[in-house]
């Protein structure tokens, strides 16, 4: 039975949950152990990154990266190796992503719109200008500061997801090509500025429309509506709008809309001010010669410490009862997991979770304290992970964490709220609650 929590350390960072899993990396949270700052890593694996026909192309694109540190693009702090993975240590960007607010709350008002369009606008030109582009621009790569702002994530790295794509070894949620402009579908080789304003125009449609401009269940049909740009703007995005998306969306990447004729169009430059940023760095590029060189002596060590084991107020304070209000935190953003107390036991636990989640589809592995639920459903954002895990505070009290581990944080709530029905005897219900 778990009574505490495995630390991991890689170099100077603590590693703490698991983020996500993206289309070739797995994000976790992690802290700075000197500073406590909070970032996200990225972990790739080695072999995929440097046994890339690739990797010259993706080496110059990550130290371009790092180079670039502008308010509106995920910053890259530092890149780092062990003997088989990569590290990409990130800003720890909190706010979620741009594209839970729609699912959320529906579509924007055509200013709040403009606003992240502008923030993502600038990031592009910003990075086109320096050789950087993007090239899988999708929903999951904007996310949200706390002040809500605007951050693109995963510039640079496309290299990497394209070759990832050619090998076949892709997760399953990717190559959604609903994002994706026409000339990369049709493979004929193609300019990274123009697909990325394409991918932007989509953007900008979902933002104001609330779905996407082309959809199709079948994905040749799919194919042929982006290439033919067959899409049509609602009645209620202003003619402006309509205008400027219609520019975005041209199908032939030569007579698309430029970003520099973009800055000039008048929906968009209504209120823009572009950010006053520091553009002088110092940071030097050791590291990313390290990491591609595959230098032994540079590797860092991964440690794993077994520490005192969490005593029983620890555990408590970690928990609240299972009130969905808890998956909220101040902000009024989802969060990804949530703890409970219970005073049943573990065995009657597990089998309470693993009878609620097969009824609704998913896939329940189990080990030792530990659950794995996958729907088997493909969602959003690929299928959707949960995993669970029981620890034991006293031998009849036992806190239960649950967590999404992969696909969409709506359709993780949808599930949550299911399950706090079903398990909703043997949640030990405090005063407080
Ligand atoms: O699994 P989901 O889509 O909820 O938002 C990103 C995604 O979440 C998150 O990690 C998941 C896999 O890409 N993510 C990526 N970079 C991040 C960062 N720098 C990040 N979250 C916070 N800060």
């Amino acid at each position: 039975m778990s009574t505490a929590k495995v630390r991991r350390h890689i170099g100077g960072y603590e590693l703490g949950r698991t983020i996500g899993e993206g289309t070739f990396a797995k994000v976790r949270f992690a802290r700075n152990s000197e500073t406590g700052e909070a970032v996200a890593i990225k972990i790739l694996d080695k072999e995929k990154v440097l046994k890339n026909k690739m990797v010259e192309q993706i080496k110059r694109e990550v130290a371009t990266m790092k180079l670039i540190k502008h308010p509106h693009v995920v910053c890259l702090y530092e890149v780092m190796a062990s003997k088989t993975r990569i590290f990409l240590v990130l800003e720890f960007v909190k706010g979620g992503e741009l594209f839970d607010k729609i699912v959320n709350h529906g579509r924007m008002r055509e200013d709040e719109a403009r606003k992240y369009f502008q923030q993502l606008i600038n990031a592009i030109d910003y990075c086109h200008s320096r050789g950087v582009y993007h090239r899988d621009l999708k929903p999951e790569n904007l996310l949200l500061d706390e002040y809500g702002n605007l951050k693109v994530s995963d510039f640079g790295l496309s290299a990497l997801s394209q070759q990832v794509r050619a090998d076949g070894l892709l997760h399953t949620t990717c190559g959604t090509p609903n994002y994706v402009a026409p000339e990369v579908l049709n493979d004929k080789g193609y300019d990274g500025t123009t697909a990325d304003l394409w991918s932007c125009g989509v953007i900008l449609f979902v933002l104001l429309a609330g779905y996407l401009p082309f959809e199709d269940d079948n994905v040749l049909t799919l194919y042929k509506k982006i290439s033919f740009a067959e899409f049509a703007c609602p009645s209620w995005i202003s003619s402006g709008a309509t205008k400027l998306i219609t520019r975005m969306l041209d199908p032939n990447p030569m007579t698309r809309i430029t970003v520099s004729e973009l800055l000039e169009d008048g929906w968009f430059k209504k209120g823009y001010k572009p950010p006053v940023f520091d553009e002088k760095c110092d940071t030097n590029l050791d590291d990313v010669d390290a990491v591609f060189e595959d230098s032994e002596e540079h590797h860092v060590t991964e440690k794993t410490e077994q520490p005192a084991a969490l005593n029983a107020f620890d555990l408590i304070s970690m928990s609240k009862g299972l009130k969905l209000g808890s998956l909220f935190d101040t902000e009024q953003e989802f969060k990804r997991e949530t703890r409970f107390t219970s005073k049943s036991p573990a065995s009657e636990i597990i089998s309470k979770i693993e009878a609620a989640a097969k009824p609704l589809g998913y896939d329940v592995q189990k080990k030792n304290y530990k659950m794995k639920l996958e729907n088997m459903k493909a969602g959003r954002k690929g299928n959707l992970n949960v995993t669970t895990e029981v620890f034991q505070v006293a031998p009849s009290l036992h806190m239960v964490e649950v967590r999404k581990a992969k696909g969409d944080t709506l359709e993780f709530h949808k599930f949550y709220k299911t399950l706090s029905t079903s398990l909703k005897d043997v949640v030990w219900k405090s005063e407080e609650d």
